[in-house]
């Protein structure tokens, strides 16, 4: 086996986004554009040589493909030693724990999350830290510098290797470790979750729905809530994880997760639902007929994280992510625990839960997690409500709605506007910040405008700062709107309009969020000018 110096010519759009570098499959198909990624990740890392990688995947196309070459070029790089999940699959949170569980120097892991899969759509790629979490914007801005100037890549000259079955294998002398991948996570879940009480709610008269999305969590659901927790096979649904997703589009949200919603809004619908991403690090979760929002449901979560074995001696804190609606922030005031807010993406939030300033963390976007991770947790999530289901006795609608009662409730919602084209959403964009300074003070509708900017974050612990995250228009009531470009697609430009009003009397709290929020999307499309920038009437997904 020789190892190979390929020449090679830099790509100029390899600039990770929100979640590592997310491209069309025949993107990465062309020739030496995976392997010059691959190689400029390896070169912006120093003192790899000998070291341990972990490596996976959601199993999407390509994967596999994808695998055995990062294989080969991490040998003839010099790692010591990969561990890759069997059949190349890993979920995201479970990526995380094996990085931290084993020490590892950091991970690769191939997923575009809830994007679909397949020949004709998405693939990704992202490196994860020794920490277990994704890499900060110093380490994907130096691998982005690198793959300008690209000129060779390193590949080693040799067969497959069989990853259908766990074991060690030595490859040109790298070894090559392939390990279980629901293992290590399922023991992880077993140390923070109460699993007899989940198991006595199981096995009572409770009924549960959970939809793998034909995605990454079938295999991790199948072990976690079949076989551990004793749950019956026909509360899972769709948990083949297939190359395609089947055609859809593995997104736990009221759009995409469409027949688990209607099973869930039926006459015999079952007491809890719940559906998770391609990638497994997102969570939806219901309860008969009720949704509850992700915001929502990280207020939720630290309100009564102490009834939770493993965090039981309560949090250091909590974050969310600047768009994220500010329930949580009233259920910290409440607990004097510190409230972060983050720019959007997990990556944001691996310094703090670092440094363990924050135990919890959240994001508007179906994203739930905490420090047992450097990744936001689809099933840590749904564990975390059984949990929580188990020990109050109480219905998913009826924590919600004492809750409200409580804190009183952040009314959100957000509008995507997806696929539009890519000038239009910047004019509106630069439009919009160029409005900024006229906007403070303003009256707008029945609103006064209490600020108007685009968030700047500086990291309280390495003092790194974010610029340009988002604009957001906060009124005195405490309402607000927040507007930004996604950062994860991979045609044209998606908008997203994040909207939130905060309603503290509880005769007004169960009204459908839509109506509740109308006076403020009518005053995001004036502002914004949304109709005329995009040629679009209405939004294409609501959340
Ligand atoms: C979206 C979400 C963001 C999330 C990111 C990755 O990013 O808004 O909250 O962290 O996806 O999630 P953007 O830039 O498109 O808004 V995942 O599950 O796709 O890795
Ligand atoms: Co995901």
């Amino acid at each position: 086996m020789s190892s190979l110096e390929i020449p090679t010519q830099p790509f100029p759009d390899q600039r990770p986004g929100t979640s590592g570098l997310r491209k069309k499959v025949r993107v990465f198909q062309q020739p030496h554009y995976l392997e010059n990624f691959v190689q400029s990740i390896f070169d912006s890392l120093d003192g790899l040589e000998g070291q341990t990688l972990v490596v996976g995947g959601d199993g999407r196309y390509y994967n596999r493909s994808a695998i055995q070459i990062i294989l080969r070029m991490a040998a003839a790089n010099g790692v010591g030693r990969i561990l890759v999940g069997r059949d190349g699959i890993l979920s995201t949170p479970a990526a995380s724990c094996v990085i931290r569980k084993y020490h590892c120097f950091g991970g690769i892991i191939l997923s575009a999350s809830h994007n679909p899969a397949g020949p004709d759509a998405d693939f990704g790629i992202k490196y994860n830290t020794a920490n277990g979490g994704p890499a900060p914007e110093r380490i994907t801005e130096a691998i982005f510098s690198r793959s300008r100037e690209l000129d060779r890549y390193r590949i080693l000259e040799a067969g497959d290797i069989d990853l259908s079955r766990t074991g060690s294998t030595e490859l040109g002398g790298m070894t090559v470790d392939v390990i279980d991948p629901v293992d290590d996570y399922a023991g992880l879940m077993e140390e923070l979750f109460d699993f007899d009480r989940i198991r006595t709610l199981l096995q009572g008269d409770f009924s549960l729905r959970f939809d793998a999305m034909h995605a990454v969590t079938g295999p991790y659901a199948e072990e976690i809530l079949v076989r551990r927790l004793g749950a019956p096979t026909r509360s899972l649904m769709h948990t083949v994880p297939l190359e395609d997703f089947a055609g859809g589009h593995p997104d736990p949200n009221l759009t995409y997760a469409r027949e688990l919603v209607d099973i869930l809004y039926a006459d015999d619908a079952p007491d809890f639902g719940a559906a998770s991403d391609g990638d497994g690090d997102r969570n939806m979760i219901l309860g008969r007929r009720f949704f509850v929002t992700p915001s929502d449901s990280l207020a939720v979560l630290t309100a009564n994280a102490t009834l939770v074995p493993g965090y039981a001696e309560g949090l250091k804190g909590v974050a969310r992510s600047m768009p994220t609606s500010q329930a949580a922030d009233r259920v910290a005031a409440a607990l004097g625990i510190k409230c972060y807010e983050t720019p959007t993406g997990w990556k944001f939030f691996g310094n703090l839960l670092d440094a363990g300033e924050v135990t919890l963390c959240g994001e508007e976007s179906f994203g739930t997690g905490s420090a047992h991770v450097r990744e936001k947790d689809g099933l840590w999530a749904v564990l975390f409500w059984l949990n929580l289901l188990a020990v109050t006795g109480k219905s998913v609608e009826q924590l919600v709605h004492d809750h409200w009662a409580t804190y009183g409730r952040n009314y959100y919602s957000r509008h995507d506007y997806e696929d539009v084209e890519s000038e239009g959403a910047h004019t509106l964009m630069q439009a919009l910040r160029q409005r900024l300074p006229e906007l403070q003070g303003r009256r707008l509708g029945e609103h006064e405008v209490a600020y108007a900017d685009d968030f700047r974050y500086e990291d309280p612990i390495d003092q790194s700062v974010s610029e340009a995250q988002g604009v957001r228009i906060g009124f005195s009531d405490g309402s607000r709107m927040v507007f930004r470009l996604s950062g994860t697609g991979t045609q044209g430009a998606t908008l997203r309009v994040y909207l939130e009003r905060y309603e503290a009397d509880p005769d007004q709290q169960h009204q459908d969020a839509q109506t509740a929020l109308a006076g403020l999307i009518r005053l995001a499309d004036e502002v914004a000018g949304i109709r005329t920038h995009t040629g679009r009437e209405a939004p294409s997904v609501i959340t």
